[in-house]
């Protein structure tokens, strides 16, 4: 899979209704991050997504769930540390899903090369309440020093910052070397999502400073 098919603003959300907004917006890649709910639960509110993501030909990766990834043919899945081992859900999904990996360390995103994923979620860049038992802050000298290894290993996978990113902070990510941003509250909560959405895209793909 190239780089090309991975986008520079992935969309975190919990509600197909926010991840409509986004796409009304131009965003074209949602990640449906739900925790502690049935299958069955999960497949509903994932179908529902789904089907928005289709009308506005964005693509839908589901957090944590490569089953329910494959049962309804979502794009691809984002895994952690504590989910399915990567070369088991490639091994599952096959070539055409995208698969995403955490990382908060050089080494993690060196495995998860290995293994074969299409990007990586690095961080948590800053401290957020979205997420439970965060790793590490690794802030921007976290990622510099990150981005700097990859690129003396001539290492070219997209990275994508994640936690606590607003606005203000795209610029001086991008000047690391990270290839885009995954973001959840700083559009949830905005006072109108549609417009920093927009804000959000323009902001990363006016950018020459893709990895
Ligand atoms: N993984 C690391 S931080 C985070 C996830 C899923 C939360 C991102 O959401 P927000 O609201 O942009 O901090
Ligand atoms: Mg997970």
């Amino acid at each position: 899979m190239s780089h090309a098919t991975i986008s520079p603003l992935q969309y975190i959300t919990t509600r197909p209704e926010e991840a409509e907004v986004t796409c009304r917006a131009g965003a074209d890649w949602i990640q449906l991050r739900l925790k502690n709910r049935s299958y069955a639960d999960w497949k509903a509110i994932a179908l529902e997504t789904l089907a928005v993501c289709r009308q506005y030909r964005a693509k839908l990766i589901l957090n944590d769930n490569p089953l329910l990834a494959a049962d309804i043919g979502a794009d691809g899945v984002h895994l952690g540390q504590e989910d399915m081992p990567i070369p088991e859900a490639r091994a599952l999904l096959g070539d055409k899903f995208i698969i995403g990996g955490t990382a908060n360390t050089l080494e993690t995103i060196l495995a998860h090369q290995r293994d074969g994923v299409n990007y990586v979620g690095l961080g948590p860049f800053r401290f957020t309440t979205t997420k439970a038992e965060l790793s590490p802050i690794l802030g921007l000298e976290g990622y510099r020093r990150i981005l700097t290894a990859l690129l003396h290993q001539q290492i070219s996978l997209p990275i994508i910052a994640i936690g606590g990113i607003t606005l203000a902070d795209v610029p001086a990510l991008l000047e690391t070397g990270v290839y885009g941003v995954a973001v959840s509250s700083a559009i949830t909560g905005a006072a109108d999502p549609v417009a920093q959405t927009r804000l959000f895209l323009s902001q990363l793909t006016t950018s020459t400073s893709f990895f």
